[in-house]
C-alpha cells in the first residue's frame, strides 16, 4: 500500500536528521520518491528556527499502527523529545495518508488531519507527486493553489 510521509527537523543538524531518517524508512519499508527538502517558516508553536520539511513516498504493507511504530521508532532513534505542543524537533515523522485508510482515532487520524492546509506538506508532495488526491479534501496541487 501507497504511503505518504512529511518529514520536518528543526533543531540540531536538521539536514543529517532528515538523511538519517529516510535511511531508517528505507530498512523498513520500500521508500519509491523522496522531495526536496524545503526551507520553511514555523507554523504555530513558540518561537522557534525554520524547518526543512520534505515528504516522502513508500510503499509498505504494515498494518497502519505497525507502520506508525517504525515512524515513532524512526523519532526516538533521532533523539526525539516531547514536550511542547508543535515545539521544535529534531524530527518528525507524520503519517499523511495510507492507501485508501480513514481513521478518527486520536492515536492514528488518517488523512492526517491538517494536511490540507500546510504548505510545507502540499508543497514537497506536489513535488514528487503533482496527481496525488488527498482522500479529505481533493487533488492536491488545487489545495496549494487556494492557501493564502
Ligand atoms: N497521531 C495521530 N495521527 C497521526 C498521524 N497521521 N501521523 C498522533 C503521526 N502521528 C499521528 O504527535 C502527537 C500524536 O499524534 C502522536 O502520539 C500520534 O499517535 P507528535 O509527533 O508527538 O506531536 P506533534 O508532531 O508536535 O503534534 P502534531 O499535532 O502532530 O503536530 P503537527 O500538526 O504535525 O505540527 N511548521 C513547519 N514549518 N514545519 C513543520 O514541520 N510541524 C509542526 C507540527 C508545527 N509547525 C511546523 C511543523
Ligand atoms: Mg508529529
Amino acid at each position: 500500500m501507497k504511503a505518504v510521509v512529511a518529514l520536518g527537523a528543526n533543531i540540531g543538524s536538521p539536514r543529517e536528521q532528515m538523511d538519517v531518517a529516510i535511511a531508517l524508512l528505507r530498512e523498513a519499508t520500500e521508500v519509491k520518491a523522496v522531495s526536496t527538502y524545503f526551507v520553511t517558516k514555523p507554523v504555530g508553536g513558540p518561537e522557534q528556527p525554520d524547518y526543512l520539511n520534505a515528504v516522502c513516498i513508500l510503499e509498505s504493507e504494515l498494518p497502519a499502527l505497525d507502520l506508525l511504530a517504525v515512524l515513532q521508532g524512526i523519532e526516538k532513534s533521532l533523539g526525539r523529545e516531547r514536550d511542547v505542543r508543535w515545539g521544535p524537533r529534531t524530527i518528525d515523522l507524520d503519517l499523511i495518508q495510507y492507501g485508501s485508510l480513514l481513521s478518527a482515532a486520536a492515536e492514528l487520524e488518517l488523512p492526517h488531519p491538517r494536511a490540507h492546509e500546510r504548505r510545507f506538506v502540499l508543497k514537497p508532495w506536489c513535488e514528487i507527486e503533482p496527481d496525488a488526491i488527498l482522500l479529505t479534501h481533493g487533488k492536491i496541487s488545487d489545495l496549494l493553489a487556494q492557501l493564502p
